[in-house]
């Protein structure tokens, strides 16, 4: 069966360009392949935390995974610094990596560029990240546009690594959706959604009031054409718009285009597809959140499923290496 797996730090609350990006294939996923889906709390660790906020910002993005429909009996859900394997071979990761492909990634030209303090955690953490996926003999990782790079790393390490030590890791794929792959800023339509950027008017939360929502998006930055058109590149905030609502209901941006000719509907119809999407995920979220013990719970025993796996590969990659065993 395929494995597939993926990880999302608990950075900030989930948004919209999360839950179309990666989150709902996540799901979706669960039914054909054997999957391992992680909260990936050591790469939050890289950029500085208020120890109680990232707590609760664990914990709740647990209850999301599960308000939207991640099940723990059918996949494995978990806590990443609950399965200390993840740490150890990303040292081991860390020594197969060359300080100038890690240099190259873009993800971390970003967030250092600018940044009062870059820890080393931030160089190297795609190392952490070709970790988690090694671990678990993926086949396929589901994730948004902007974790390609930081695939090819990961495929690239695995190759590197069986090359010189013997086959030991499954080189894993990319999973990467046709729409909704990179949610755009909906004040700033240029750059991607992000949890960790300051913009709230350009931001839609999962566990937003769904009034805010639907004004969020009915001031959604466009441009000064009237012609509904489908086209990221000349037509950012359109096209943001379009992929959208096309994400949210399972169509094609280029055909909902054809439906329109102004854009004050296109905004309407995106707002009430966004909000349709997220109710029942906000009720199934209070019912969880009002029992932090249950989820403890479930996580622990997810920890417990994935240990079950990272380990003996681990036990491979050491043996491997020529670790001594014991
Ligand atoms: P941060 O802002 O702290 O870097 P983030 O919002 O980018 O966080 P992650 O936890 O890094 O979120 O990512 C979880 C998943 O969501 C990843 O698969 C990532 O590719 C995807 N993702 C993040 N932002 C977007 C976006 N704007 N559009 C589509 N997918 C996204
Ligand atoms: N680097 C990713 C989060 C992440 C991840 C992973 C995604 C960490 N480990 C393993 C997929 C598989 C990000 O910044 N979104």
């Amino acid at each position: 069966m395929t494995r597939v797996f993926s990880g999302i730090k608990p950075t900030g609350p989930v948004h919209l360009g999360n839950l179309l990006g990666a989150l709902q294939h996540w799901v979706t996923d669960q039914a054909e392949a054997d999957s391992v889906y992680c909260v990936v709390d050591l790469h939050a660790l890289t950029v500085p935390q208020d120890p109680s906020v990232l707590r609760a910002t664990t914990l709740e993005l647990a209850q999301v995974l599960l308000a939207i429909g991640i099940d723990p009996d059918v996949s494995t859900l978990f806590i990443q610094s609950h399965v200390h394997e993840h740490a150890e071979l990303s040292w081991i990761l860390e020594c197969t990596a060359a300080v100038g492909e890690l240099r190259r990634m873009t993800q971390f030209k970003d967030k250092s560029e600018g940044a009062e303090f870059v820890s080393a955690g931030l160089f190297t953490y795609p190392a952490l990240m070709a970790a988690d996926i090694l671990l678990y003999d993926t086949d396929r990782v589901p994730v948004g546009d902007d974790q390609r790079q930081h695939l090819e790393l990961t495929r690239d390490l695995a190759i590197r690594f069986n090359g010189r030590y013997g086959d030991t890791f499954v080189v894993p794929e990319a999973a990467i959706p046709h729409v909704g792959a990179r949610v755009m800023d909906l004040q700033h339509p240029t750059r991607k959604m992000s949890k960790s950027d300051d913009s709230p008017q350009g931001t839609i939360l999962v566990l937003e009031d769904l009034r805010s929502v639907e004004k969020k998006l009915k001031r959604a930055v466009t441009d000064t054409e009237t012609e509904v058109r489908y086209d990221p590149e000349a037509k950012p905030g359109v096209s943001n718009l379009l992929a959208i609502q096309a994400a949210a209901t399972g169509r094609r941006p280029e055909d909902l285009a054809a439906g329109y000719s102004q854009y004050g509907p296109l905004k309407v119809d995106t707002a009430e597809a966004v909000c349709e999407l997220l109710r029942p995920i906000q009720a199934r979220y209070a019912e969880l959140a009002a029992d932090p013990a249950g989820t403890a719970d479930l996580l622990a025993k997810g920890a417990d499923k994935a240990r079950a796996v990272a380990a003996p590969t681990l036990e491979r990659a050491r043996r491997a290496l020529g670790l001594l065993p014991h």
